[in-house]
């Protein structure tokens, strides 16, 4: 059901001083950037050599009360989630609900580009907050 990983989500408190770091240091361009109102985001989209291959997604608190800036004051900048394409979300989603692990979200929610998403806890994911992503 996962077909690849679409990207990995790095938690980091100044948006643009993050696309600056990563593009002088590493040679990463920004390729797509918006505010999620829902998620409470600013976020970047970062190709990696030949842009084929997964992004590295950059993810700044847009609100005090956002997940991203309760993970921030938690556990500082560093890698938030790891997230999957999958071809339907809602069957991906249920697939799991049906294996016992709990998804964040009873129905999907919008997420980059117009994509529809959904979180696996990271308490049923070996710790990691997985995305299952159904790209538009
Ligand atoms: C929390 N925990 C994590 C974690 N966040 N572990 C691994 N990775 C993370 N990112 C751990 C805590 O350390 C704690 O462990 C336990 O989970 C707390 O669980 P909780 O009290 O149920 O939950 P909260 O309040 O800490 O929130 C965590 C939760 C939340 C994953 C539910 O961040 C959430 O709703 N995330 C989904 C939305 C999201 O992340 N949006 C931002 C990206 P201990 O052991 O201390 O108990 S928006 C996005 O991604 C979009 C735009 C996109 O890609 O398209």
């Amino acid at each position: 059901e996962l077909l690849r990983i679409d990207h990995v989500g790095i938690a980091v408190p100044d948006l643009d001083a993050a696309i600056r770091f990563y593009a002088e240091n590493f040679g990463l361009r920004c390729v797509h950037e918006e505010t999620n109102d829902e998620q409470g985001v600013r976020e970047a989209m970062l190709a990696v050599g030949d842009g084929t291959g997964p992004r590295l997604q950059l993810l700044a608190p847009a609100r005090p009360d956002s997940a991203i800036a309760k993970f921030l004051d938690r556990s500082g900048p560093g890698l938030q989630q790891l997230a999957y394409t999958v071809a339907d979300v809602e069957v991906a989603a249920e697939k799991l609900r049906a294996r016992g692990l709990r998804l964040l979200y009873d129905e999907p929610r919008r997420g980059t580009a117009g994509s529809r998403i959904n979180f696996v806890h990271p308490k049923d994911a070996g710790g990691v907050l997985v995305e299952l992503v159904e790209p538009a």
